[in-house]
């Protein structure tokens, strides 16, 4: 009896609970790749690192933005081609490389230039915007594309834009902070026809901080129809209020958790963690003994 039990029990643990145990462990990379403490960021129990900084041009070219001191703005993508070169591609696909915890990398982009590009060429598999996110995704190694969204709001052109990701192959995300309604349309016609675990717009990490320091990511998962990644912002100088501690992290992933609605945490952003002197592990692991 107490090994039927005991055989039961771990049958569950093995098989079922990964698939019932959400654990998205996520953060925004602000700072320069090529200039973060990427050893430590791949080894402190984060699952998905988000690469903040990339724009659109109007020709479909793609920027990676510095906006660290020291760093100089670069194409990465343009003409179809990759065009960022081997060191940056080397230091993106290291983030994934074997010892790293991390296996899911996305970029995070605003929605300069969407509305204009899918109006005209338009999505097409011929168009340099295709072809662009094609030649970035083989050469850094991605897997989704955020949407960090905070002026156009325009559903039926980033839907059309989400879609063309999903045929290059990537997932698309959001970071919303406000404006559910916004979300709700872009995801259910991102996601119109497909079913878990094929959703191509399959995460929301929302904003918990600053302009939604007042979000419930319980209320949001259900006006969204999504479950939601609760984000925090680490301490910081810019914005102290919105600073929050390892400790005060974890209290509030796992007050969020309780409440349902969420499958994972993340933060806003490695930049600060480096420059307060802050521990990625410790950050790590407040998430991880909340969503193991
Ligand atoms: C990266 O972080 C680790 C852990 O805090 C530290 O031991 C190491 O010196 C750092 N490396 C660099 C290059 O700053
Ligand atoms: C991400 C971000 O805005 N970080 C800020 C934190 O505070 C420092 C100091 O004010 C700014 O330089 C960073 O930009």
């Amino acid at each position: 009896m107490y090994l039927y039990y005991l055989i039961k029990i771990l049958l569950f643990e093995l098989l079922l609970r990964p698939a019932f145990c959400a654990n998205i462990r996520a953060i925004y990379l602000f700072k320069d790749v090529l200039k973060s403490n990427t050893t430590s960021l791949t080894t402190s129990n984060f699952n998905s690192l988000i690469i903040f900084g990339v724009g659109i041009l109007d020709d479909g070219s793609i920027m990676y933005y510095s906006n660290t001191p020291g760093s100089t703005d670069v194409k990465v993508a343009s003409n179809g081609a990759y065009t960022g070169g081997a060191a940056l591609a080397a230091k993106m696909q290291s983030l994934k490389a074997a010892g790293s915890s991390v296996t899911r990398l996305e970029i995070s982009m605003n929605s300069q230039h969407v509305k204009e590009l899918m109006a005209k060429p338009g999505p097409g598999t011929g168009t340099p915007l295709y072809k662009n996110f094609a030649a970035l995704k083989t050469a850094w190694g991605l897997d989704a594309v955020n949407n960090d969204d905070e002026s156009l709001y325009d559903v039926a052109s980033t839907a059309a834009f989400a879609k063309m990701l999903g045929a290059v192959g990537y997932k698309y995300t959001g970071a919303p902070y406000t404006n559910a309604g916004f979300w709700k349309a872009l995801i259910a016609q991102a996601n119109a026809g497909r079913a878990e675990p094929d959703l191509l717009f399959d995460r929301a990490y929302l904003q918990c901080y600053d302009g939604g320091a007042g979000n419930d990511p319980s209320a949001w998962a259900s006006s969204l129809g999504l479950k939601v990644v609760p984000l925090v912002w680490v301490t910081n100088d810019s914005k102290p209020s919105y600073g929050t501690t390892a400790a005060a992290a974890k209290t509030k992933f796992q007050g969020w958790k309780e409440r349902g609605g969420v499958v994972g945490g993340g933060y806003w952003n490695d930049y600060d963690i480096e420059k307060m002197g802050l521990s990625y592990r410790e950050y790590g692991d407040a998430l991880g003994s909340v969503f193991p």
